[in-house]
């Protein structure tokens, strides 16, 4: 069986819990707590595992990958009975871009180690640290609300679940988490109510997972 190292909280982890339940792929969850123990990343048998000091991971016999959207491309491979891309190919291409607008462009920016060098190594206040998380976020999602404005239907494009819902719903729980003000963003909010009807969406909710606390 399938083995996925992540977090309860991990935006990235959340994605590939989202796609591992659309594709119904059994799985065990091994949870890496990303603070306690100064952060189980750090430790001797993970960073073998994953030199990164980052999850997810994913264990499939002896296969071992880390980085989340080359995850859900591979569960992608395996099994694409629930596609996670539109077969058009200019759809598709439009969806990747979407997605990595969020995973390496707006993500990398409040992860946890960024933040935690910020206030340890740079010394700056919590309310500036603050400040830079909601920047980097609402220039992000001011983004995102244009283009879905072309796009989206029940979801980020037309009414299928795709790889962009699987990076977005985990970026709203994020911003969410870090009191941004949503209200300027009604059609992220629109699609966040929607995917989160889903019982994928909803069994991959943080909270729902059994190393939450
Ligand atoms: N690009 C990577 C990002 C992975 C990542 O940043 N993971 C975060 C949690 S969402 C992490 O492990 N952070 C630990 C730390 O910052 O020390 C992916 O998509 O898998």
């Amino acid at each position: 069986m399938m083995k996925l190292f992540g977090y309860w909280r991990s935006s990235a982890a959340y994605r590939v819990r989202i796609a591992l339940n659309l594709k119904h792929i059994e799985h065990e969850q091994i949870s890496v707590h990303l603070v306690k123990d100064g952060g189980q990343q750090h430790s001797k048998d993970y960073i073998e595992l994953n030199p990164n000091h980052l999850v997810p991971t994913l264990v499939d016999g002896e296969f071992s990958l880390n980085q989340s959207l080359a995850i859900i491309d591979y569960l992608e491979d395996l099994d694409n009975s629930v596609a996670l891309y539109p077969q058009n190919i200019k759809d598709k291409a439009l969806v990747k871009a979407f997605a990595y607008d969020l995973a390496m462009d707006i993500h990398p920016l409040n992860n946890l180690r960024v933040l935690q060098y910020l206030s340890k190594q740079l010394n700056v206040t919590d309310d500036q640290k603050t400040a830079w998380y909601h920047h980097w976020i609402e220039q992000g999602f001011t983004a995102i609300e244009k283009r879905l404005a072309s796009s989206a239907g029940k979801y980020c494009f037309g009414n299928q679940v795709t790889i962009a819902d699987l990076c977005l719903i985990p970026q709203i729980y994020n911003a969410q988490r870090f009191s941004v003000n949503m209200r300027a963003f009604p059609v992220i909010n629109s699609i966040n109510e929607n995917c989160n009807k889903l019982h994928p969406f909803i069994d991959a909710l943080p909270e729902n997972q059994d190393d939450a606390n």
